[in-house]
């Protein structure tokens, strides 16, 4: 699965940390787009429940904690974010689910493109017939 964790070189000293995302090697695409996810007040809520068809994201938990499901028809991993300082890159093609949510959690997400309804399967059976199609095209 084109999914890997990313260490941010973090800038430490005694006031605090920081994490400064400007070296273009940092992150695998040129980021046009930056959102955030925040307040889900339960641990009980997921959300996610798509994959997209061009677009790649990475995803940082800058405060709290939350858990993402990555996987295909195949395969799925979870991993658990819980450091500013880590990264999460979700390629092409991948279906996700964010989950146990803190509730201080909030979840940054840079972007390889621009918002587009269009990019999403939204639906796990339409999205695994083209993963394996795609997959047979290959
Ligand atoms: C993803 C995970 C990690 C916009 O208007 N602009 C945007 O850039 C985004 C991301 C969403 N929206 C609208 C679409 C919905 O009406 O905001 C609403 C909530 O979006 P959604 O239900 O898609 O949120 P999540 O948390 O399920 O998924 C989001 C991203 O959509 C998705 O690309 O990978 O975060």
């Amino acid at each position: 699965m084109e999914t890997r964790l990313i260490r941010f070189e973090e800038k430490k000293s005694n006031l605090g940390s920081l994490v400064a995302i400007q070296d273009p090697d940092a992150i695998p695409f040129a980021i046009q787009r930056v959102y955030y996810i925040y307040g889900v007040d339960s641990e009980t809520y997921r959300r996610g429940f798509h994959a997209h068809k061009d677009l790649e994201q990475v995803l940082i938990c800058v405060s709290g904690s939350v858990k993402v499901l990555v996987k295909t028809p195949n395969e799925e991993k979870v991993f658990h974010l819980d450091d500013p300082s880590i990264g999460l890159f979700v390629g092409k093609m991948l279906w996700r689910e964010m989950f146990d949510f803190t509730k201080d959690a909030v979840l940054l997400v840079l972007a390889s493109r621009k918002y587009d309804e269009k990019d999403y399967y939204r639906d796990y059976e339409i999205y695994e017939k083209a993963y394996m199609a795609q997959r047979r095209g290959k």
